[in-house]
């Protein structure tokens, strides 16, 4: 049976949200393949980074493609936010992200990337999805 790599590659920080003088950000996040967490920080140990910043994720899973059946699908989602106590006006979100592949899309095989802006925190999330062919082994 045919098999899909996904893998959740980086987050560009277009924007850290925590503007001069507070420095860098403090990001954190959950990446879904399924509904099942694949890497993720929490706001407690939350990654720090500042804006031009690129956090690495390469986190990937594989799991089985459904063969020929128009009603599967997997679905790739996710949100990103920015801690801060309430003296700098409570938590940035950027927001969230759902996304649908399916046989209709070619099971999204290729790069993909999700835009969440809000609340001053804009990130870029990108993940690739891979065929690999075990028929011929
Ligand atoms: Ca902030
Ligand atoms: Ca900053
Ligand atoms: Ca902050």
């Amino acid at each position: 049976m045919p098999t899909l790599t996904v893998s959740f590659t980086h987050i560009d920080v277009n924007d850290d949200g925590d503007n001069w003088p507070n420095g860098e950000g403090e990001i954190f996040y959950d990446l879904l393949i399924s509904d099942q967490s694949i890497v993720s920080r929490s706001a407690e140990n939350p990654h720090d980074a500042d804006t031009g910043d690129v956090i690495i994720l390469n986190q990937q899973r594989t799991l089985n493609r459904p063969d020929n059946d128009p009603n599967a699908f997997i679905k790739i989602s996710g949100w990103v936010s920015e801690d801060d106590d309430f003296l700098s006006g409570a938590t940035d979100n950027a927001g969230s992200f759902e996304h649908i592949h399916n046989l209709g899309n070619g099971w999204g095989v290729g790069t993909h990337e999700a835009r969440l802006s809000g609340d001053g925190l804009d990130v870029t999330v990108h993940y690739t999805i891979n065929t690999v062919a075990v028929d011929n082994l």
